[in-house]
């Protein structure tokens, strides 16, 4: 199999694909507009499941309209640049207004003009072990992605921090610190697992939107995992294996806040908590890595 792990290269700290650095005047002076809305995130904090509350809401609810085209298409993913595809930047030119928009991005490297136009941001927080352990299977599967190796060198060799898109710390502190001064709903994926209908209700009070109980169960329904992990615009099923491998672990895995207690060790937990009381404590920001 052609081996298509990229090589990573840092900007301002933050380790990122090359094949984005290669693209990065294109990715810089990309034009936001006003009515954009973009979905940020750090990776495997529920964006695709976001991308899809937010789809289904601007179309109503339509769930066959939906189904137009896979997620990664539907929505573009402005750090990308994947050859065959479209950059992420040129699929987001080609689109007409209002755009869905994606990014992985930590607020110092997003793209200037998001901050003087000031689009509505929608930005997913999902707790530091969770998140590590979804990326580790998630670098396992992608074979655009540096290998993991096994979970302990994970862990132990911090590579964690060496991570595309860079420190899980930096980024959820770095969008907390912005939400105020910016249209940005900082939402936490806990939230939206332990009580999705009240983080939908949040989200389309945000967008300023306004859906029937009939539109709003439907939205509901189409985007729980259940139905999202068997949905192929939205499971990343359409890919071949040679770019996501999912007999190594599907990109829908588990979807529950937790699975972290599978991974970690005692004594990895300890060093791990120690670090993040230190990372953390000063943030004012808070979250529940169980339910
Ligand atoms: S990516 O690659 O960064 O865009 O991944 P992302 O979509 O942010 O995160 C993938 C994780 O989100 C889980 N997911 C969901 N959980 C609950 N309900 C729904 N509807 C849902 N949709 C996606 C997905 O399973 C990944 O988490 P893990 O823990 O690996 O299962």
């Amino acid at each position: 199999m052609k081996n298509l792990r990229v090589k990573m290269e840092l900007v301002d700290g933050v380790l990122l694909p090359d094949t984005t650095v290669e693209m990065w005047d294109q990715f810089w002076n990309f034009q936001a507009r006003e009515d954009d809305i973009l979905i940020a995130t750090y990776p495997k904090a529920g964006t695709t499941w976001t991308q899809e509350i937010v789809d289904l809401i601007l179309i109503q609810g339509d769930v066959e309209k939906s189904m137009r085209a896979p997620c990664f298409l539907k929505v573009p993913f402005l750090d990308l640049n994947a050859k065959p595809l479209p950059s992420g930047v040129e699929a987001a030119n080609a689109m007409p207004s209002p755009r869905l928009l994606k990014t992985h991005m930590p607020i110092k490297l997003l793209p200037p003009s998001f901050l003087e136009k000031n689009p509505k941001v929608i930005y997913v927080a999902r707790n530091a072990k969770d998140c590590m352990v979804s990326y580790y299977y998630f670098q396992k599967m992608n074979k655009g992605l540096p290998d993991p190796g096994t979970w302990n060198e994970y862990f132990s060799t911090k590579k964690t921090e060496k991570v595309p898109w860079g420190s899980w710390f930096d980024h959820v502190i770095g969008w907390w610190n912005a939400k105020d001064k910016h249209r940005i709903l900082y939402v936490f994926f806990e939230d939206m697992v332990e009580e999705p209908k009240r983080e939908i209700k949040k989200i389309l009070q945000f967008l300023e939107k306004d859906v029937s109980e009939e539109v709003f169960e439907k939205i509901l329904h189409h985007t729980s995992f259940e139905i999202m992990k068997d949905n192929p615009m939205t499971n990343y099923s359409v890919l071949p294996p040679e770019v996501m491998d999912q007999s190594v672990s599907k990109f829908m895995r588990k979807g529950k806040v937790g699975d972290w207690k599978n991974h970690f060790s005692v004594s990895q937990n300890i060093l791990f908590n120690e670090e993040y009381k230190k990372k953390m404590e000063e943030s004012g920001l808070t979250f529940r890595d169980e339910l």
